[in-house]
């Protein structure tokens, strides 16, 4: 084995990321230069971002899309704004890795100019951050800092290099070989089956029960566990509804299917997962959103339970018996192991009768022509056009209720990324997403209150030549607000208004001004033709969708408080 020569952290770094296949960083200036510079020659792309809060977006729509960790880097100053960008991939799951400068010892605790501590900043939305204060260190941590992102559960690391501009990698030498990954993994980076005595146990209880619901989330489609739910919810004759970030993991219009539950949901997830004699929770966190505040299903429902963490079992259903285990793996072995046995399709039917009720009620809209366009048309027409391998990238509030309930998707070769809670998480991701995966047309869905948050990274697409679709749904406004707003303006509704109402903004021109392709739609029947001009295009586009504040999104269907 010929024996590695010594080099500089900053060689070191670059030649270790270049070598994962990694293809592209996000970062602000001035940070880890002659590492960016030496990413360059290896042929890593580095991305320059307009905010620290983008590039750490761009980096998770990266990871997510790769299912491998992204890497973003900003200075000392820009710290905290990196660090904020990383509340969406740690709600999110996804292995981001921050890396940042720090002033040197001597420059602490004296009022250093531009800088706070870095500690705290990351604690929260990390799992595992440290200082690397020399590059002999650098190997070791960057090893630890890459393996944690991607254990279960994956989230964010960060490394903190002495220096402004992380300086000390590049003052000290290393020899050990430029390797972060032998196995070179990806999420999820191992696949544990659930002990056979629980899959057993587990299968009595599901073909026991006759009316039984799965609700799959997030693990679940990190596991690609679409083949094997549908498998399974076929044996047992269940529906299946999903997390928001589950959303097509199998075809949303398959006959099981109940759509997103929850609190971004139309009305038939959550009757029918409420309606269900057991739930069978697949890698889905059971947190407020997907369980309507722990309403859908019922406390008490009994459950059965597969996530890759055991911190996650149980945790807001007592009643619930658990498999640890990869989703995929262990819903194959639960497959196998309840085999097919009779079941009444009653309960399947039902569902089926649930969700093609609402549809009916919805076909008028989605049908709606003339000006402004209604969403559920514009949704209806992103449906039609959304290519076989296409991503859809979609912002919080009402931009992932509108996709997460009206966008169909294929259940095989589409995938959908929507923010996990930050708004104008959107754009800057789908620009990650891209860089990801050049081949795929990248859709982002955002309202214009979400778009305002990073336009600027509109000039980040036009230089890098990153070719996503931004769809605005823009309706002058924060839609998804103007209920809550009017309802605590009383009789005053238009004092209320004011509080969410911004002035009309035309992004095309916005667009046009960075250089970028726009297309104005101010009637449906203009919306097919631009989405069709738009994918075809092979260059950045804003389709400006223009919109009126008032019509409300789906609303999920709650039980009756006891
Ligand atoms: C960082 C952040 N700030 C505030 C919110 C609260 N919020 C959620 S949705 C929303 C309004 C979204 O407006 P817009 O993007 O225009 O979409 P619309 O609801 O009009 O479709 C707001 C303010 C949030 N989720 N994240």
């Amino acid at each position: 084995m010929s024996e590695q020569r010594s080099m500089n952290g900053a060689e070191w770094l670059a030649q270790a990321l270049a070598g994962t296949g990694m293809t592209h960083v996000f970062f602000v200036e001035s940070v880890l230069r002659r590492t960016l510079l030496a990413l360059g020659d290896l042929g890593v792309t580095p991305v320059l971002a307009h905010s620290e809060k983008a590039a750490a977006y761009m980096a998770d729509g990266y990871a997510r899309i790769r299912r491998r960790p992204g890497v973003c880097m900003a200075q000392s100053v820009g710290a905290a704004n990196l660090a904020s960008g990383l509340q969406d991939a740690w709600l999110g799951r996804t292995p981001v890795i921050a890396l940042t400068g720090r002033k040197e010892p001597s420059f602490q605790h004296r009022n250093a100019y531009q800088e706070i501590a870095h500690a705290p900043l990351f604690a929260a939305v990390t799992k595992f951050s440290t200082p690397v204060d020399t590059t002999a260190e650098l190997p070791r941590l960057l090893r630890h800092a890459w393996r944690a992102a991607l254990a279960e559960t994956p989230r964010p690391t960060h490394l903190d290099f002495c220096g402004l501009q992380g300086d000390v990698i590049e003052l000290g030498q290393t020899a050990e070989p430029t390797v972060i990954d032998p196995e070179a993994r990806q999420i999820p980076a191992h696949r544990p089956v659930a002990a056979s005595a629980e899959i057993e146990r587990a299968a009595a209880a599901l073909t026991a029960a006759q009316r039984v619901a799965i609700v799959a989330g997030d693990g679940a489609a990190a596991s690609e566990a679409g083949p094997e739910l549908l498998a399974l919810a076929e044996s047992l004759a269940a529906p299946v509804a999903t997390t928001l970030g589950a959303r097509g993991i199998i075809p949303t219009r398959h006959r099981l299917s109940a759509g997103v539950a929850g609190s971004y949901s139309a009305p038939p997830a959550n009757r029918i997962v409420h309606g269900a004699e057991l739930v069978l929770f697949v890698g889905c966190d059971t947190g407020d959103q997907v369980t309507l505040n722990w309403r859908v299903p019922a406390p008490g429902t009994p459950v059965v339970q597969i996530d890759a963490n055991p911190s996650e079992l149980g945790r807001s259903y007592p009643n619930t018996t658990g498999l640890l285990g990869d989703p995929k793996a262990t819903l194959a072995a639960l497959a196998q192991a309840i085999g097919r046995p009779v079941r009444d399709a009653g309960y399947a039917e039902e569902a089926a009768r649930i969700v093609a009720d609402w549809r009916a009620t919805m076909a008028p809209l989605i049908e709606s022509a003339g000006a402004p366009p209604r969403v559920e048309r514009l949704c209806a027409e992103v449906t039609r056009a959304l290519p076989s391998d296409a991503i859809l990238v979609a912002d919080t509030g009402y931009s992932g209720i509108w996709t997460g309930t009206m966008v169909e998707l294929d259940g095989a070769g589409q995938t959908y990324l929507r923010a996990a809670g930050s708004l104008g998480w959107s754009f800057p991701a789908s620009l990650g997403a891209k860089c990801a995966a050049p081949g795929r047309p990248v859709v982002c869905f955002t309202g214009d209150g979400g778009f305002y948050y990073h336009l600027a990274e509109l000039e980040t697409a036009r230089r890098c030549g990153i070719a996503v679709i931004v769809i605005v749904n823009n309706n002058s406004g924060f839609g998804q607000n103007l209920t809550g707003v009017r309802r605590i303006a009383g009789n005053r509704p238009s004092r209320g208004e004011e509080l969410v109402r911004f002035g009309p903004t035309d992004f095309t021109t916005v667009a046009r001004s960075f250089g970028v392709r726009g297309i104005r739609v101010e009637r449906a029947a203009e919306i097919a033709p631009a989405l069709g001009e738009a994918l075809r295009a092979g260059e950045p586009v804003v389709v400006d969708v223009v919109t009126d504040l008032e019509p409300r999104a789906p609303e999920p269907w709650a039980p009756v408080r006891p």
